[in-house]
């Protein structure tokens, strides 16, 4: 499979989190690309650059006051203060219902809340920088995917920051842009007439959600974790299923922290009887790989054996397909998860 790497992945790196108030190492490290690399080369998969400029794409998809706002971010935090190359910084209030968030306030922290739906997605000098490359591995894969040239009938984009929680204005959940959007709606623009997004990661992804939820030329389907118990808590649920034009176009199957791969599975099936039905003309798969087993911040219970078998079933469905890495935090493992996704996926 055509494999795109993100060259500037390790520009993104900061050092840690919040859990409970203290500072905790971050889950997602520039370790964990490293390790699906050396998989993919281990394994013979040939590795591209990106080569298409996502900022036209990422233009509909997000808003332009965010992007400025993001692209802008590290430069203006350094203006705040002196020092500040060697702090990260983290948002400490947020517009929630009856504040404003149409008036982007002058203070950066201020709009660090405005932009942000957690505390928990450090920002880094190199964020925007391997973000942006990110968004245009997945630009440029799924031109390659829609063009079809050579048979080529899917790619994978070995990247990170990851993107499913990040909404048209906000960051959140180690995201910042929202590749699988990029990458569906790239398709769309190259003569798709309908895309398909199917989102296995272990979080619910919010802002792939969101950013389609009116439309019904974007169909989303994710299996995850309740948001009754799991994150992102306030977007994940069964009664979700669009708005207005996108009415019947979204599709969640919230599942039971801590059950079992056979029920993880039969969800699959069901996502890929809706997706069989909408008649999709692409798919792209936000490929979270926290649903393993030893993920130490989720609770399914996939083996990596488990990762073929969905490789094979989305390979079933026939479609030209773009797969974007999400989560998946049990570093070492992904390499080989991810590539039994790939691998499977070209076996069917
Ligand atoms: C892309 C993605 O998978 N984002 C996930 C964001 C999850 N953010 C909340 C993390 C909470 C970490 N809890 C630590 C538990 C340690 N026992
Ligand atoms: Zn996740």
């Amino acid at each position: 499979m055509i494999t795109f790497f993100n060259d500037s992945h390790q520009a993104h790196a900061p050092e840690f989190e919040f859990f409970r108030g203290e500072r905790v190492a971050c889950f997602e490290t520039p370790a964990r690309a490293e390790y699906v690399k050396a998989r993919l080369t281990e394994r013979g998969h040939r590795l591209q650059s990106a080569q298409v400029d996502s900022r036209a794409v990422l233009g509909t998809v997000h808003a332009p006051r965010y992007l400025a706002f993001l692209e802008h971010a590290w430069a203006d935090w350094l203006a705040l203060a002196t020092g500040n190359e060697r702090c990260q910084p983290f948002p400490s209030i947020w517009p929630v219902r009856s504040l404003r968030s149409d008036i982007e306030p002058l203070n950066f922290i201020a709009r660090l809340g405005l932009y942000s739906m957690d505390n928990g997605s450090p920002l880094s000098a190199g964020t925007w920088q391997a973000a942006k490359a990110g968004a245009d591995a997945a630009a440029s894969a799924a031109a390659l995917v829609a063009a079809g040239q050579g048979g080529v009938r899917a790619a994978f984009c070995c990247s990170r920051p990851p993107g499913h929680h990040a909404g048209a204005d906000f960051m959140g959940g180690y995201c910042f842009l929202n590749n699988a959007a990029v990458a569906a709606q790239s398709m769309r623009d190259a003569g798709a007439g309908r895309v398909a997004i199917l989102d296995v990661d272990y979080h619910h992804g919010n802002g792939t959600q969101s950013i389609f939820y009116g439309r019904a030329d974007v169909l989303c389907v994710s299996l995850h974790g309740d948001p009754l118990t799991e994150y992102p808590f306030f977007l994940g649920h069964a009664d979700e299923t669009g708005q207005g034009e996108g009415e019947g176009f979204n599709m969640n199957l919230p599942l039971p922290a801590g059950c079992a791969a056979s029920r993880w599975f039969e969800a699959l099936e069901r996502a890929c009887q809706r997706i069989d039905h909408y008649r999709a003309d692409a798919l792209v798969v936000s490929l979270g790989l926290d649903t393993f087993a030893e993920d130490p911040i989720s609770k399914f219970a996939l083996q990596s054996g488990d990762f073929s078998r969905l490789g094979q079933r989305l390979g079933a469905l026939g479609l030209p397909t773009v797969f974007v890495l999400e989560g998946g935090y049990a570093a070492a493992a992904l390499g080989t998860n991810a590539v039994n996704v790939i691998e499977g996926f070209e076996e069917a």
